[in-house]
């Protein structure tokens, strides 16, 4: 949580992680991301990647910012498997599945809900104009094991943002290819302070009734304009808040397949790749028009551009640099970028590191941080963080048992020595033991966070 005075009161930005669940493994099963399929298969260890996780949380709490925590789903989600036609007992349809349709089976038992960017896109309440904190849960439409998402992601917002005075929640768009849509990951916003009104951006990947001017040849562009659109409208925003643009399909081809694999905002400040987008110009023209005429009072924005001669997208995909939270830490000059270790082994991401520390940029401090069973599956820092700006009052009106204390971070870590495997194989998906694990494991969960019967499982 980063901390802001403003005029009338406080105001926070929270980072809320997602909990890597019990059963974290390498599907492969997201085409165009590149780790994803390049790790198909291999063997996880879903302890280490929760303990990876937590210990990044409490990073972020070192640095005296509070922290926030989204829980992970019922996987394997049977429910979706009854869906398709299977019958019997958890046990019988297990073995069915992965006899006849193991690629389901698979996507039933994805952990990708940790990737809490794509939970939903966040609008706070001084840019909507009933001045609600706007939720809207992100369909994912575009990869079926992420489509099976956003259900429980809408209840979980719901019971954690429960309070209709402050918080308005939208069920996610239509499940439709037109309609697609990825949440925060696409979404930037601006301003000098995290209370006062911002510019959003909202970055998209096609146009889904028009014409596509450039469009990708290899892989998908799972966000559309038009979903980018009906969320600007749902969040109450007027035209003079936002800006559309439309992700480079080169990029997307290269393996960015979110926009946030290429770029990071916060506060005045945006951390992009020089190709990062299709008409840059457009684009930082009309952000900065947009946003002198929000923040007369301190109207400019600092564009930190990484030049391809120095960083080559092969090397922005694989090392995720700009994956990376950009946070501005309490009583500290400058802003610190917290960045995945894979950019410190990249040679030539890390000397422009090195070389950008010695520039005149708002970032002047980084930090390296271990999400690699994450990012094997194409997570970094800033895919497994919802950030969401609050103020005092609405932090508040949140409920706390998902912001982190000492407390709740240690029980959590021994829950998951207690419940987590130490590694999860293709093959061992076919055991229903592991089901019935991970299904002990989530229950225990709900006890520590005082949810009842939360989980579809426990109804
Ligand atoms: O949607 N990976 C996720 C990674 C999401 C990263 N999020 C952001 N960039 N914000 C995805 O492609 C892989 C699962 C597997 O292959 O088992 C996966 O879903």
């Amino acid at each position: 949580m980063t901390e802001q005075n403003s005029s009338k009161q406080k105001s926070y930005e929270v980072n809320f992680d997602g909990l890597i669940g019990p059963s974290h493994n390498y599907g492969g099963l997201s085409h165009g991301n590149v780790a994803s399929k390049s790790n198909a298969l291999k063997i996880s260890q879903p302890r280490n990647a929760a303990l990876q996780g937590l210990e990044k949380m409490q990073t972020n709490r070192s640095f005296g910012l509070q922290q926030g925590i989204l829980l992970p789903q019922q996987r394997p989600h049977l429910p979706t498997l009854r869906k398709l036609g299977f019958s019997g007992s958890d046990k019988s349809i297990i073995l069915q599945v992965s006899n006849s349709a193991p690629e389901l089976l698979a996507s039933c038992y994805s952990a990708s809900s940790m990737w809490t960017a794509n939970a939903c896109t966040v609008s706070p309440s001084a840019d909507s104009a009933d001045n609600k904190v706007h939720f809207t849960a992100a369909n994912l439409s575009s990869m079926f094991h992420r489509s099976i998402e956003h259900q429980f992601t809408g209840k979980l917002l719901r019971s954690i943002f429960n309070h209709e005075v402050h918080f308005s929640h939208h069920n996610a768009l239509p499940m439709s290819s037109q309609f697609g849509d990825e949440g925060a990951a696409n979404h930037n916003r601006f301003t000098n302070s995290y209370g006062e009104q911002g510019l959003q951006l909202f970055v998209f990947g096609r146009y889904a009734f028009r014409q596509n001017r450039v469009a990708t040849a290899k892989f998908p562009s799972r966000q559309t304009y038009e979903a980018s659109l009906a969320i600007s409208r749902l969040h109450q925003l007027e035209e003079s808040q936002v800006v559309f643009a439309q992700q480079n399909p080169k990029i997307i081809d290269a393996g960015a397949f979110h926009n946030d694999v290429v770029s990071v905002s916060n506060l005045n400040t945006f951390f992009m790749h020089e190709e990062a987008f299709v008409d840059k110009a457009a684009m930082q023209a009309e952000l900065q028009q947009k946003f002198a005429a929000l923040a007369p009072n301190n109207p400019e924005l600092n564009f930190v551009e990484v030049p391809t001669d120095m960083v080559s997208l092969e090397s922005a995909v694989k090392s995720y640099l700009f994956n990376s939270q950009l946070l501005q830490l309490p009583n500290q000059d400058g802003m610190t970028l917290v960045l995945p270790e894979e950019s410190r082994d990249n040679v030539e991401v890390f000397a422009y590191l090195e070389w950008l520390q010695t520039q005149s940029t708002p970032i002047k401090d980084i930090k390296f941080v271990d999400v690699r069973q994450s990012m094997q599956n194409g997570g970094g820092p800033a895919c497994l963080r919802l950030r969401v700006a609050l103020t005092q009052e609405e932090l508040d009106a949140t409920n706390s048992n998902f912001i982190l204390d000492d407390d709740r971070v240690c029980k959590l870590n021994q829950w998951v020595e207690r419940n987590y495997r130490e590694e999860i194989t293709p093959d061992d998906l076919a055991d229903p033991a592991l089901a019935e694990e991970n299904f002990v494991a989530l229950d225990e969960l709900t006890q520590l966070f005082e949810l009842g019967s939360f989980y579809e499982f426990q109804q």
